[in-house]
């Protein structure tokens, strides 16, 4: 399986999250990426190559053009108010507040109204990292363009959290969101997205619930007790012409591979059904029993399981990086998913 991965997501380091009232270094961190990049060679389960440039078009068929200017100029805003360190916001635009009425001038302003949480923070480097974590997307999605059965990209930031004008929980751009988009402006009648990743996807979800064209699965912990809390929930099933084509499977804290493998497998009959022309992955391992923002039990060897399973579909198939914070073991976890998934459609 081909690789795609760019040196460019160490340009995003961010210092510190929110955790429990104190500011903490950041769980998402660059070493997530190396340690997968290193199993990815370890394991030799094909070439790593880096991403082309495909520009901001296929960017922009998914994002808010605002949304992207905002963000490509944000950090130059925040340095020329002589700030050096990481941009986070501290004021949303809940209920009964106008987050529909005029985008707020001042910086700050424009930082809530683009953002739902405090666990983004905009760093330095963090446009030309976003920006090359679609490019290595979208590199991916072009390989199997090409006929390619499937493809790793290596993102990172991370994307599912991200809608169409907002960024949140360590994600700008939504990576899976885009290639999905690509896959049906090259032609594709379907496509449906398989969101493994321990959080709900939120931004994937706002991004295609109104459509037919795409199917939107995803298995994580209950919004009731998990982050992102304010969506994700089981009758969540679409709205106009997309009714019917959104599946959330909310899991309680504590669920093994007992339990998150029958949602897997009711997923993987929506799917099948489906009949979409490609799949794409929202490849999360923070469903790992020692994950240490997780409540999830699933253990290394599941993950082969979950590559075996998602093969047996017989889609082409695009895994898109997301989450998993348990740094030493996701690339053990990521790859086990690929070989997995290999292992079976050889
Ligand atoms: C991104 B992805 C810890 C609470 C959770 C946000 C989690 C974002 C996860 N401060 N923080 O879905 O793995
Ligand atoms: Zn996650």
């Amino acid at each position: 399986m081909l690789t795609v991965y760019s040196d460019d997501h160490r340009l995003h380091f961010g210092q510190s999250e929110l955790v429990d009232g104190k500011l903490q270094p950041c769980f998402e961190m660059p070493s997530r990426a190396d340690t997968v990049l290193a199993r990815v060679r370890q394991q030799e389960i094909g070439e790593v190559i880096e991403p082309k440039d495909f520009g901001l078009e296929p960017i922009l068929r998914v994002h808010d053009g605002a949304y992207v200017e905002f963000l490509k100029g944000a950090w130059d805003r925040w340095a020329a108010e002589g700030h050096s360190c990481d941009m986070l916001p501290s004021t949303f635009p809940a209920r009964r507040l106008r987050r529909d009425g005029p985008i707020p001038t001042a910086l700050h302003g424009q930082l809530g109204h683009y953002c739902f949480d405090t666990e983004a923070p905009i760093t330095a480097g963090t446009w030309q990292a976003v920006y090359s974590s679609a490019q290595v997307a979208l590199t991916a999605q072009d390989h199997i363009r090409q006929g390619a059965n499937t493809a790793f990209a290596l993102c990172r930031p991370p994307g599912h959290h991200a809608g169409s004008d907002f960024m949140g929980g360590y994600c700008f751009f939504n990576n899976a969101a885009i290639v999905t988009q690509a896959f049906l402006d090259q032609g594709a009648k379907r496509v449906a997205i398989l969101d493994v990743d321990y959080h709900h996807g939120n931004g994937t979800q706002e991004l295609f619930y109104d459509r037919a064209d795409v199917l939107f699965a995803s298995i994580h912990g209950d919004p009731l007790v998990e982050y992102p809390y304010y969506l994700g929930h089981a009758d969540e099933r679409g709205e106009g012409a997309g009714t019917g084509f959104n599946h959330n499977y909310p899991l309680p804290h504590g669920t093994g591979w007992a339990g998150w493998s029958a949602a897997l497998d009711d997923a993987c009959r929506k799917i099948a059904s489906y009949a979409p022309d490609a799949l794409v992955i929202s490849l999360g391992v923070d469903t790992y029993k020692d994950d240490p923002i997780s409540k999830f039990k699933l253990d290394s060897p599941d993950y082969l399981v979950m590559g075996q399973r998602i093969a047996a579909l017989g889609l082409p198939t695009l895994f898109i990086m997301e989450g998993g914070y348990a740094v030493e073991a996701i690339g053990v976890n990521a790859v086990n998913v690929l070989q997995g998934y290999e292992g079976a459609s050889r």
